[in-house]
């Protein structure tokens, strides 16, 4: 059975631009409940190990560097089978191969600095949600 929570990060080219708000809104809109919710500033040994599955890809450097450049939104969302859904409602990779209406289409600049991250499967979600938050981060929204 598919999971009823996911994890996004609202990336620093958003954070940094004022679009935190607008990319809450809209995912709220989409039905997602907030579950919990931090603002960090990541350091180079959390970059490279939340993005470990991509240490040996060209642009490993220049991601991990992007994510350490400013303060950035880690949020748990809940929804009916939530990775899917997170992933359909922020769109491509590439904003120009985006769905229109989606996060990415709508605040994200290029393909590398893409305004957003969401969990791939439940199984990154779980170990990405425990990544940013504790037990009684996760307690508090009930
Ligand atoms: P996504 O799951 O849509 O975030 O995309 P990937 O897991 O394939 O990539 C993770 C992040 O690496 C992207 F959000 C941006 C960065 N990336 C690049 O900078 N260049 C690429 O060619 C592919 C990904």
């Amino acid at each position: 059975m598919p999971g009823k929570r996911t994890l996004a990060i609202i990336k620093p080219d958003a954070f940094g631009n004022g679009k935190a708000g607008k990319i809450v809104a809209l995912l709220e809109t989409n039905g997602f409940k907030i579950k919990a919710a931090r603002v960090v500033r990541l350091a180079q040994p959390q970059a490279g190990a939340f993005y470990e599955v991509h240490k040996e890809r060209p642009f490993f450097a220049p991601l991990t560097a992007f994510m350490m450049s400013g303060a950035c939104m880690p949020l748990v969302l809940e929804k009916e089978n939530a990775v899917l859904a997170l992933r359909d409602a922020i769109g491509a990779t590439d904003p120009e191969e985006a769905r229109d209406g989606t996060v990415r289409k709508l605040y994200a600049e290029s393909k590398e600095r893409n305004a957003i991250h969401a969990s791939d499967s439940d199984e990154n979600a779980e170990r990405e949600i425990r990544f940013f938050f504790s037990d009684a981060d996760l307690l508090a929204a009930g």
